[in-house]
């Protein structure tokens, strides 16, 4: 049933089109447009360069979000160039705790986590960002072959061709692309002995159903495509429920930096879609939401506000209205083992800091 969410159109996975992928290697949009204005400095509007525009599906998918009430934006759109750095910078920020834990829990638990997945695999890693995660993997796993996917495609790449200067005798690949539609390795890529590596807690910035879904997709990722013996393992970090005040600290940060980071999504939007965000007429709200066991981030209009974009689409906001970034469930490990458990993962084993803030989790088909 998961195996055909890789392959059939649906709402949340749409099939994985070869436009797309262009896209993704495509210049900067607004790099050719700014380098057009330098030439005319005057530009007419109605004369103006139309910049090229991302892909409809991804134009179709935020122009959508946009007109719901509220509004919102995925998470996925943090993730231009600026936005990846931001969230480096957000990693090492004091507030920040998941990053740090998270590495702390793998350094404290090196040798039981190597035992645990095996050594000589193929590691795939994915939202791999800077691969720093997996750079310490590597040291003690020593993979015969790594494949980072990430949404920024750009960023990826400059990683991964760093993970090939350290480790020369691995096959380092950067796959772009967006997880949520479904990852699709190159064709070569060992079958059998697969490790999906899904650090930093991104699963919590799924909904409960489409985090099964994904879960469900990583399964059989690893279970060799139906390969017999494909000993495959998923090892996955998660951050727990704590203290509310460190939890809003960690998503609203006194640098502000977080608080950059979710503007920055308007910006990348307006590259994407041909819209008029003003970030500065916008604020950055985080706050944890009990009920739902998760952090809520929004952007907050300070004035009554009308955003257009390309192809004639409009949405009006009042003062006050928000539009909705981003959600990062915290799951207790009963619940994400069971969650683990109904995608068809077994022998979960964790492990945690001394405080119980974060665990790294494996498991197997
Ligand atoms: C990358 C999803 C793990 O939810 O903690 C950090 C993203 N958002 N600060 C998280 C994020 C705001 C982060 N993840």
């Amino acid at each position: 049933m998961a195996q055909a969410l890789l392959q059939t159109p649906s709402p949340l996975l749409p099939t994985q089109g070869a436009p797309r992928q262009a896209a993704w290697n495509a210049k900067p949009p607004h790099l050719a447009f700014e380098a057009f204005e330098g030439l005319a400095p005057e530009p007419d509007s109605a004369q103006a360069p139309v910049p090229a525009l991302a892909d409809p599906s991804v134009f179709d998918e935020i122009t959508a979000g946009l007109l719901q009430q509220p509004a919102t934006i995925s998470p996925k759109y943090f993730y231009d160039q600026l936005g990846s750095e931001l969230f480096e910078s957000i990693t090492r920020l004091p507030e920040y705790y998941p990053t740090r834990t998270e590495h702390a829990v793998m350094q404290q638990h090196a040798a039981a986590i190597a035992d645990a997945v095996g050594h000589g695999r193929t590691l795939i890693e994915l939202g791999a960002g800077n691969c720093e995660k997996a750079r310490t993997l590597c040291r003690t796993l020593a993979p015969a072959c790594f494949v980072g996917v990430d949404i920024s495609a750009d960023f990826l790449h400059d990683a991964v061709a760093r993970m090939r200067e350290e480790f020369p005798g691995m096959d380092a690949r950067a796959v772009g692309a967006d997880m949520t539609r479904g990852v699709t390795l190159p064709a070569d890529i060992p079958r059998t002995g697969r490790l999906v590596f899904y650090p930093g807690s991104s699963i919590g910035n799924f909904d409960p159903p489409h985090a099964l879904m994904l879960l469900e997709q990583m399964r059989d990722l690893v279970d060799g495509e139906g390969e017999p013996h494909a000993n495959g393992g998923l090892l996955i970090g998660i951050d727990l429920p704590k203290d509310v005040d460190v939890l809003e600290a960690a998503y609203d940060d006194a640098a502000g930096v977080t608080a950059a980071f979710n503007l920055n999504v308007l910006t990348h939007v307006n590259r994407l879609i041909g819209s008029n965000f003003d970030p500065a007429q916008w604020r950055h709200l985080a706050f944890f939401n009990t009920l739902q066991s998760r952090i809520e981030m929004h952007l907050q209009a300070m004035s009554p506000l009308q955003v257009r974009w390309q192809g004639g689409g409009v949405r009006d906001f009042a003062a006050g209205e928000c539009i909705h970034t981003e959600n990062s469930y915290k799951y207790t490990l009963p619940v994400f083992t069971d969650m683990l458990a109904r995608a068809g993962f077994s022998r979960a084993q964790a492990w945690t800091d001394p405080r119980g803030w974060f665990a790294v989790v494996h498991a197997q088909p």
